[in-house]
């Protein structure tokens, strides 16, 4: 098989990027390692930045988001015994975010492929890279049994942290930055109405967050121990906790119900650089980390796609490789501001192990300055609100 661009991961990344490559007349194929089925299972980011929101709209997929999603002006901050706190996009940068979840962006993605007739093939195991700093690069994968190769002229590697395709960059080119946080976010998602606002807590037990998918659909979050294990968090103990670490009037208004879904996620920012070598572009988690607390992950997936659709554009439809050329740099510029920006806000929402009451005060003294300051709002709420696309 011969395709212009070989994707590898049929997440979000992947699909949306192949999704906007065929709308600009360029072949692609997606090469997912697990079931549809699977994928669609999977239940993640759920916050969207405006940038995001009108990328989706753009290229024809905000027609669902628009009537199900939530448009809202930012996310509140409830700290423990202060007045509570709200992150205002609305008011600083005139724009809204959105609460629509990952899954539901998945589903239509898939939707959108194929009523194209999008080649995607799903259970392709031992995917490898070849030849990628030549002009004969080519992808393998075993599918039932057989062994098949795609030639190509750029593979997109979007793949997630887990994938194949950012240990396809030799190390010696490769510089990783990492940061491993001590504790993990147990999740919940539960029918029931949600809190009205995205909620961030901090609290002396630790951290807490309400979120929402829809009208009966609700999406908690609280702080938990790195070796937490769910067979010791039933509901009704993470209800207890959750509620113990809101404001009395918060717990009191939250809707409790059986879970129908529960996960722990270890807490991790990580970047490679650079997002490129050769004919390889990563994009996504396969270059990046960053850790749920600023809920960037999934935007910086698509603001990589941006520049990457961008740049294969230009190239196939001019000739030109100045957007290839700067992919990398112009990718990692905002990758590293989201990551700044999600290590802050989990520095300062999280109750460490080894907190001393020095790094407390530290942390009610940038509360404070942040209550207290208009400028210090405004840049919280840029910067949570996302931050433009390049030109
Ligand atoms: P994804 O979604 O991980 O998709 C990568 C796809 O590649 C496939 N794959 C392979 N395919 C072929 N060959 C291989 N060798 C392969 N290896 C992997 C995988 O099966 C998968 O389908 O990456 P993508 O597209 O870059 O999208 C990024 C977002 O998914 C991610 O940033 C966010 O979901 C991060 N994230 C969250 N972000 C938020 O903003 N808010 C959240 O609440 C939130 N919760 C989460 C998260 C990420 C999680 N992960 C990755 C463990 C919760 C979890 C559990
Ligand atoms: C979510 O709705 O899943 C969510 C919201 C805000 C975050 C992280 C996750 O910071």
């Amino acid at each position: 098989m011969r395709t212009q661009v070989a994707i590898i991961g049929g997440g979000p990344a992947g699909l949306l990027l192949s999704h906007i490559l065929d709308r600009n007349g360029i072949d692609s194929v997606v090469l997912e390692r697990h079931s549809r089925q699977h994928v669609l299972r999977r239940i993640r980011a759920g916050v969207l930045e405006t940038g995001t929101v009108e990328l989706l709209r753009a290229v024809g997929l905000g027609e669902r988001m628009d009537r199900e999603g939530h448009p809202h002006s930012g996310a509140a901050i409830a700290w423990q015994g202060r007045e509570r706190f709200f992150i205002d996009t609305k008011k600083f940068t005139g724009k809204l975010m959105m609460a629509y979840g990952q899954t539901a962006i998945t589903e239509d993605l898939y939707a959108a492929r194929d009523a194209r007739r999008g080649k995607i093939i799903d259970e392709a195991s031992n995917v490898q890279l070849h030849d990628l700093t030549s002009t004969q690069a080519h992808v393998t994968y075993e599918n039932k049994g057989q062994i098949h190769r795609i030639d190509c002229d750029y593979v997109a590697g979007c793949d997630g942290f887990h994938g194949v395709s950012r240990q396809s960059i030799p190390a010696s080119l490769l510089r990783t930055f990492e940061k491993v946080y001590p504790f993990g976010w147990l999740s919940i998602m539960s029918v029931t109405p949600p809190y009205p606002d995205i909620c961030y807590c901090y609290h002396e037990r630790g951290f807490a967050l309400a979120s929402q998918r829809s009208p009966m659909l609700s999406r908690y979050y609280i702080q938990c121990d790195i070796d937490a294990k769910l067979e010791d968090w039933p509901d009704e103990r993470f209800w207890q906790e959750l509620k113990a670490r809101c404001p009395k009037d918060m717990a009191e208004q939250i809707v409790t119900g059986p879970s129908i879904e529960k996960s722990i996620a270890p807490l991790r920012s990580f970047v490679a650089e650079p997002m490129r070598y050769g004919r390889l572009f990563l994009a996504g988690d396969a270059a990046h980390i960053v850790p749920p607390t600023g809920a960037k992950g999934l935007n910086l997936a698509v603001s990589d796609v941006f520049y990457l659709s961008r740049a294969l554009t230009e190239k196939y439809h001019t000739g030109r490789t100045h957007y290839l050329d700067c992919y990398s740099d112009m990718a990692l510029r905002r990758v590293w501001g989201a990551t700044r920006l999600s290590w802050w806000l989990t520095m300062l929402l999280h109750r460490f192990p080894d907190d001393t009451q020095f790094d407390e005060r530290a942390r009610q003294s940038q509360f404070d300055y942040l209550t207290a300051s208009e400028h210090a709002r405004a840049s919280l709420a840029e910067q949570y609100g996302g931050m433009p696309f390049e030109a």
